[in-house]
């Protein structure tokens, strides 16, 4: 692949990411200081678990919709067939949402932007999945070590949406060229700078990281609908339709 052809990845994918982040790093900046105070963290405690899981996944279905637009603006993603775009975002817009994360948490106080302001993991008490958290949290504080800029996590995210070895992909060959072409650019991106040459194995190395919280959170989600099945019916329909654990054919682009 030529030089030019790396380059003009590059320049479409930190494109797309820049235009499909609600906030920009000046806003985030500004947001920092916005924390919860005790008595909002305390009514947040205070609240039934049925109603903090609805303010959640309505904030992570918010946030999805800006990963699928990301997504479509990918060159080459709305090329693939319907079934392995479903799939890929599917499988990966959780760990797309955990690696964008990064921008909105804070390691100096361990917090992370919910709803307007920034709150730490006591935030999150009353959904009653502490194991859960403690593990978003820890993948926020290692990302967040590795220092990366807007154009790293661009490529990043693109990379790992595009994984060629999601399960019942029907053209797994074409994503691994997509996916080659990313990993060139953000290899190339990380020798601009001055960064650790094994930065790329550091970001890789948090994969798995990620996977178990993905899977966490598909079991939580699983014993919450057993308890609450009302109100997780009552779930935004883009939340239902990414992490439904039954096999069934719906388009998570059209919400
Ligand atoms: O840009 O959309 O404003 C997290 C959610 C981020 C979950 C969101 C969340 C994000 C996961 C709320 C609850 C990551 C941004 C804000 C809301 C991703 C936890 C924290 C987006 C980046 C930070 C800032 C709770 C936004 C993991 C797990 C959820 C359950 C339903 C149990």
């Amino acid at each position: 692949i030529s030089i030019l052809e790396i380059d003009r990845v590059a320049q479409n994918v930190v494109k797309s990411h820049l235009e499909t982040c609600q906030y920009t790093t000046e806003e985030l900046k500004r947001l920092a200081w916005s924390l919860y105070s005790p008595e909002e963290v305390r009514a947040l405690q205070s609240k039934s678990c049925e109603a903090m899981w609805q303010q959640c996944s309505l904030q992570i279905s918010n946030a999805i919709q800006y990963v699928v637009e990301f997504a479509k603006r990918i060159d080459g993603f709305m090329e693939l067939c319907q079934n392995d775009q479903i799939i890929l975002l599917k499988a990966g817009c959780l760990e797309v949402l955990l690696i964008r994360m990064i921008r909105a948490f804070n390691p100096l106080n361990n917090t992370v932007l919910f709803e307007g302001k920034f709150g730490s993991v006591q935030v999150f008490k009353s959904l009653g999945c502490d194991d859960l958290i403690g593990a978003v949290f820890e993948l926020g504080r290692t990302l967040c070590r590795l220092q990366l800029s807007d154009e790293e996590l661009a490529l990043f995210t693109a990379a790992v949406l595009l994984s060629p070895d999601r399960p019942w992909l029907t053209e797994s060959k074409k994503v691994q060229k997509l996916q080659d072409k990313i990993y060139v650019a953000l290899q190339h991106e990380i020798q601009k700078k001055h960064s650790a040459e094994d930065k790329l194995s550091k970001m890789v190395s948090k994969l798995p990281l990620m996977k178990t919280i993905c899977n966490l959170h598909l079991d939580k989600l699983e014993f919450f609908r057993l308890l609450h099945p009302e109100t997780a019916m009552n779930f935004p329909p883009l939340y239902k339709e990414v992490f439904n654990s039954e096999l069934q054919y719906s388009d998570p682009r059209e919400s």
